[in-house]
């Protein structure tokens, strides 16, 4: 993946398309934050982001501007949230938990992170958001099937462009 460079494009392209892989088997967890109400059951289709050229299945995006940590999960095949939103140049530390019975991976190349994760655990890691623009860290593992997330600085936020996130996390 040689694609990770920071970028601005994030809303160059803004797909919707169904995901197979939403079956009946995530029962969630009960991870915590997700507490808003019920998700629509058939209204709101998954999106998928598309940053240079990664596919991004988009669980939604956190603001963090004010935040120094986070949560995030890992699923089958998505980081929630997927998209982590603050200042440029911003250090923000992840609460990565792997929810899945799955190995799973975060790889941030510009960044020199390269870090499994094993199916029911959880790690601690802190990226740096990018001075502009925005930067793409992967699933290693299962980044052809979308298990990726961004994140961005300023004023255009990937995940606002369209009416394509219901809802949000
Ligand atoms: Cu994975």
């Amino acid at each position: 993946m040689s694609h990770l460079s920071a970028r601005s494009g994030l809303l160059a392209t803004l797909a919707l398309v169904g995901i197979a892989a939403c079956g009946s088997g995530s029962s969630g967890g009960g991870a915590g934050a997700a507490a808003g109400g019920p998700p629509a059951a058939a209204s709101s289709a998954p999106s998928v982001l598309t940053v240079d050229g990664q596919k991004i299945n988009n669980r939604g995006q956190a603001e963090v501007t004010e935040r120094s940590t986070v949560e995030m999960t890992a699923e089958n095949f998505a980081f929630r949230p997927s998209v982590l939103h603050g200042k440029p140049g911003q250090k923000i530390t992840i609460h990565l938990r792997n929810v899945t019975a799955t190995p799973h991976n975060v790889t941030l190349a510009a960044q020199k992170i390269n870090d499994d994760l094993a199916p029911d655990k959880a790690m601690t890691l802190t990226v740096t958001l990018p001075a502009s623009g925005t930067l793409v860290f992967t699933c290693e593992y299962h980044a052809k099937a979308g298990m990726a997330g961004a994140l961005t600085t300023g004023a255009s936020a990937p995940a606002a462009g369209g009416a394509a996130n219901p809802g949000g996390y």
